[in-house]
């Protein structure tokens, strides 16, 4: 199975939507297997954002994403990446379609609710610098079998 880091950026925490968003994936299907609030450090923040470094927004990013506390999650499920990423909607609020998370509760690219990474190879990476192998749960659900098309 596909795992993905998700990021409720503290927008989110601080417009009380987490519960939404969090649903949402979870009606969608995903299994989570991992998920914890924190506020991200500078040093964790340039690495997460790493492949942004050269963009012009990237201290603003660094800014936005260290002002507070966000919540962490790995869900899992069969291409959990494409899956996660066509829910949360385009980059900028402005060209995400309604029904996604982004086109239903966003205005700004800087201020977009939600992190997901954009491959496995990402996701890898993503999940290790949020989540020890311990905090990351290994469980059935049973409900899969109505979700996961054998
Ligand atoms: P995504 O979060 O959809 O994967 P990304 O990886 O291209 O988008 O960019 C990471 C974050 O950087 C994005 O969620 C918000 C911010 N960002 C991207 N483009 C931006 C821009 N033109 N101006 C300001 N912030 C931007
Ligand atoms: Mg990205």
């Amino acid at each position: 199975m596909e795992r993905i880091l998700v990021l409720l950026k503290p927008d989110a925490v601080q417009r009380g939507v987490c519960g939404e968003i969090i649903g949402r994936l979870e009606k969608r299907g995903l299994k989570l297997i991992a998920m914890k609030m924190l506020i991200m450090d500078r040093d964790l923040a340039r690495k997460h954002y790493a492949a942004h470094v050269d963009k012009a927004f990237f201290e603003g990013l660094i800014d936005f994403i260290t002002s507070g506390p966000l919540v962490a999650l790995v869900a899992e499920g069969r291409n959990a990446i494409e899956s996660v990423r066509s829910t949360m909607g385009a980059t900028d609020p402005l060209h995400a379609s309604p029904g996604t998370i982004r086109g239903d509760y966003a205005q700004s690219v800087g201020q977009n609710l939600i992190h997901g990474s954009d491959s496995q190879k990402a996701a890898e990476a993503e999940i290790n610098l949020f989540f020890s192998t311990k905090e990351i749960m290994d469980y059935q659900r049973e409900m899969d079998k109505w979700v996961i098309e054998s």
